[in-house]
């Protein structure tokens, strides 16, 4: 809690961000401090736009999309819970307009460019004047993946070693890649998964397999940055691709199961392994859902876009 009085903040955005090298499994879960290092790409100017503005009533207002929505929802609840972090409950409430520029067909969790962007606006309204790096340590406590999205381009976090996790943060790699696009395949938006959340602590208490997950997304963050450094392709499609079902392997390896992917995840799978085969340098990675993530370089995009039609392509550094 922070003593001061909040003022109304301006709107602040933070872009979403797709991780290469995954987020999964905590080692404290009240503070989301990660059992491994990841990287992530973040989305350009797709993501959350935020503001705050105090209100002069017993609870938080909350509008999501020029929505408002019902208190109950646990979407507010994590809101207001994250804001409790910096003021005193019982007499400090917000509006909280919040809408994404995220393509809603897409499947794309909102959660992380979400609490980047809340921590933004906190910042502002409290007049905190906090650092990147803290902004990042802050960000990560309403949601893990948020603390990346705090920087754009390349984004590293850290995992750090602290118990109170002030040195777990996200860091930017100063590398572009022009002509990287990523491509959005819609699989299936409709489906109830299991969310991240509680997806990682059911494999981190059930799977065995997981104590190998470590060792892998050391090995593959190590080998992303190298081929980040020599825009090297192949090396940063087939790690960021190889980690993703590694991911996936200690899903499926938790009790009761997680299995994310539907039928069409998996015949996507298919077609892009064989177009691969038949020369075409693309890659793929998924999340805690069966949609598909497309990676590929802009002097393929022609060909991908007419393999994959309905396909929406994000060109995080720019268009080529
Ligand atoms: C990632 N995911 O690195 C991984 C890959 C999902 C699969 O970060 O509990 O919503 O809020 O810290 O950040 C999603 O997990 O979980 C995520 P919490 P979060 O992008």
């Amino acid at each position: 809690t922070t003593g001061t009085t909040p003022s109304a903040s301006d709107e602040h955005f933070a872009p979403s961000n797709i991780a290469l090298c995954k987020y999964w499994g905590k080692r404290d879960q009240q503070l989301n401090l990660p059992v491994n290092a990841s990287l992530s790409v973040s989305l350009g100017h797709l993501g959350t736009h935020t503001r705050l503005v105090p209100i002069d009533y017993p609870a938080d207002e909350i509008w999501l999309n020029g929505e408002k929505l019902v208190p109950s929802a646990p979407f507010c609840q994590r809101i207001s819970a994250f804001l409790d972090l910096f003021r005193n409950p019982d007499h400090c409430h917000f509006r909280v307009t919040t809408r994404n520029s995220i393509p809603t067909a897409a499947g794309l969790a909102s959660s992380a460019s979400g609490f980047a962007a809340l921590a933004l606006a906190v910042n502002d309204s409290f007049a905190l004047q906090l650092s990147k790096e803290q902004l990042s340590v802050v960000a990560r406590l309403g949601s893990g993946s948020a603390c990346r999205s705090i920087f754009s381009g390349f984004v590293e976090w850290q995992m750090g070693h602290r118990e109170d996790g002030l040195d777990s943060h996200a860091l930017a790699l100063q590398n572009r890649w022009p002509g990287l696009c990523i491509g959005l395949i819609k699989v299936d938006a409709s489906v109830k998964a299991t969310d991240s959340r509680s997806g990682m602590q059911r494999t981190v208490e059930t799977a065995h397999l997981y104590q190998s997950w470590p060792l892998q997304a050391a090995s593959d963050l190590q080998q992303l940055k190298q081929a980040i450094t020599a825009q090297d392709f192949e090396l940063l499609g087939r790690t960021a691709e190889h980690n993703a079902l590694s991911m996936h392997a200690t899903m499926l390896a938790s009790w009761p199961p997680l299995v994310y992917w539907q039928p069409d995840s998996l015949k996507m799978m298919h077609k892009i392994w064989k177009l691969r085969q038949d020369g075409l340098p693309i890659y793929f990675t998924m999340d805690a859902g069966p949609n598909l993530k497309l990676l590929f370089e802009s002097t393929s995009l022609e060909e991908v876009m007419r393999q994959f039609p309905d396909m929406e392509v994000i060109q995080p550094f720019g268009d080529v």
